[in-house]
């Protein structure tokens, strides 16, 4: 595999790939060596995960900047991205003991009967992995999924190889046997000689497309299958806002990571009594967002990591224009080396556009008006998709009863494109399956044992 650097088309590396042979050997080791991870004693395991945060601390420089090099994320927002995930190691830590402690649920009055519930690890699972933040849903899985004593196969995505070899490197380094945390590389094809291994679980995050295949080719196996896949993620604005204030926040929500992200903004609702100065705000906001070098430091667009992606963005800016949308901004690829896109605007869209209903994942965003609330709602939940929802008001009451409607895992009320490690990260319909993040998101790692214990 030849590894781009997407912001000029440079190679960076060449890679060889993983196939059907050299997968079946690594699920053998990984599946010899999973016991004695489980048996370790669970203070043991986390404190590698202490020493691989550690790690990811001291070198968070070299490891922000290979993100940029190979993804094209501004290096800004790759350093963002690491200390995010030092946060997520830190709730980690403090809760995995917690969280997977055994229960004891009842004893009878005679105190011979007991009930109990126990967690244990899944055993091997695969963790195929994306791109976009390789740090954030990587880290979502395999850092919960090692605490709790499983053992890992993680296939980054082939955009995001050479951080994926840290991410290994690291974890070895600090303590994670290497036949416990085992590194596959390649792309779809050694995903699939991947999924043909008897593992536990799957753990998945890319598009609705691959994510329909996986649960697919799992459903008859019957082993645990999480699916975190992709949004339509839109918002509403209230006519009672600070339009300045809201228009600034929504821009970075739909053009953070260069709008790569599962939960980026890409569709916004605004309350036709404010629409016109909302635009004007949204646009001189996206105006003032510079594109360039991503290893500059005043870099807020990046590169687009996939070149396929820019067609896509093409067909949608082309359907729009021709449905009758305005381009306010941009609506053009970046012409020169590397794969960039000009961060567009479009303004008059409705429902029948593309860019109205199929995942954007790139600089690219619709603004629509609405009449009242009643008809915000009804657009925001007509999608296939249900990552995050989101309502701009001065009114928590109002945001309240628009979001306990909205069909999505998650709801924001004046905040958007925010991910907490204490809340589960979840999506419904085509967003997808189960969920990582909270307490549930390390429960997810294990089976629960229900163990029905009599004194004789
Ligand atoms: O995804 P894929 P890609 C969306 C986004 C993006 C599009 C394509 O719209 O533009 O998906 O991105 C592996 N069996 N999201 O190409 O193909 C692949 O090697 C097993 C949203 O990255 O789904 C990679 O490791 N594995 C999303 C992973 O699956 C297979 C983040 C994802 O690849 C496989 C990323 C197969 N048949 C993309 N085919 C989000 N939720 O944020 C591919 N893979």
């Amino acid at each position: 595999m030849k590894i781009v650097n997407p912001a000029t088309g440079a190679v960076l590396a060449d890679v060889p790939a993983d196939n059907a042979k050299t997968v079946h050997a690594k699920y053998e080791r990984a599946r010899a060596a999973q016991p004695g991870w489980a048996a370790r004693p669970m203070k043991r395991r986390l404190a590698a995960i202490a020493a691989f945060r550690a790690l990811v601390e001291r070198r968070l420089e070299d490891l922000a900047k290979t993100l940029t090099l190979e993804v094209g994320k501004p290096i800004r927002q790759s350093r963002h991205e690491l200390k995010g995930l030092l946060g997520r190691i830190d709730f980690f830590l403090a809760e995995t003991a917690r969280a997977l402690r055994d229960e004891k649920v009842f004893v009878d009055r005679a105190g011979k009967m007991e009930e109990r519930i126990g967690h244990e690890p899944l055993g091997v699972i695969a963790n195929i992995s994306a791109w976009n933040y390789p740090y954030f849903v990587g880290g979502n899985v395999f850092v919960p999924a090692l605490a709790a004593g499983n053992a890992v196969l993680y296939k980054p995505s082939e955009y995001a190889t050479l951080t994926g070899r840290h991410i290994t490197e690291l974890l070895h380094e600090a303590g994670v046997p290497a036949n416990v945390f085992v590194l596959v590389e390649g792309d779809g094809r050694t995903g699939t000689a991947l999924l043909r291994q008897p593992v536990d679980g799957v753990f998945f995050t890319g598009s609705y497309g691959t994510g329909a295949k996986i649960a697919a080719s799992t459903g008859r196996r019957m082993i645990k299958t999480q699916l975190e896949l992709g949004g339509k993620d839109p918002i509403y604005v209230a006519d009672d806002v600070d339009v300045k204030a809201a228009a600034a926040a929504v821009a970075d929500g739909a053009f953070y990571n260069t709008g790569q992200s599962c939960c980026s903004v890409e569709r916004v609702y605004v309350h036709e009594r404010i629409y016109d100065a909302f635009v004007a705000a949204f646009v001189a906001e996206v105006k003032g967002m510079k594109m360039g070098d991503p290893l500059d430091e005043s870099t807020y667009i990046g590169a687009i990591t996939r070149k396929p992606q820019i067609a896509v963005l093409n067909k949608q800016v082309a359907d729009a224009k021709k449905k009758g949308a305005q381009v306010l901004l941009g609506g053009t690829p970046v012409k020169g080396k590397g794969q960039w896109f000009a961060p567009t605007v479009l303004g008059d869209v409705d429902h029948s556009m593309l860019v109205m209903r199929d995942e954007s994942f790139g600089p690219v965003i619709g603004l629509q008006a609405v009449s009242d609330e009643d008809a915000a709602l009804d657009l925001m939940n007509d999608t296939e998709y249900g990552l995050t929802a989101g309502v701009y008001s001065a009114s928590e009451k109002r945001a309240k009863r628009i979001l306990a409607k909205a069909n999505a895992g998650t709801v924001y009320w004046n905040c958007c494109d925010r991910v907490s490690p204490r809340l589960p990260w979840s999506g419904v319909k085509h967003s997808g399956l189960g969920l990582t993040l909270s307490t549930y998101g390390i429960q997810t790692f294990t089976r629960p044992k229900a163990w029905h214990l009599r004194t004789a």
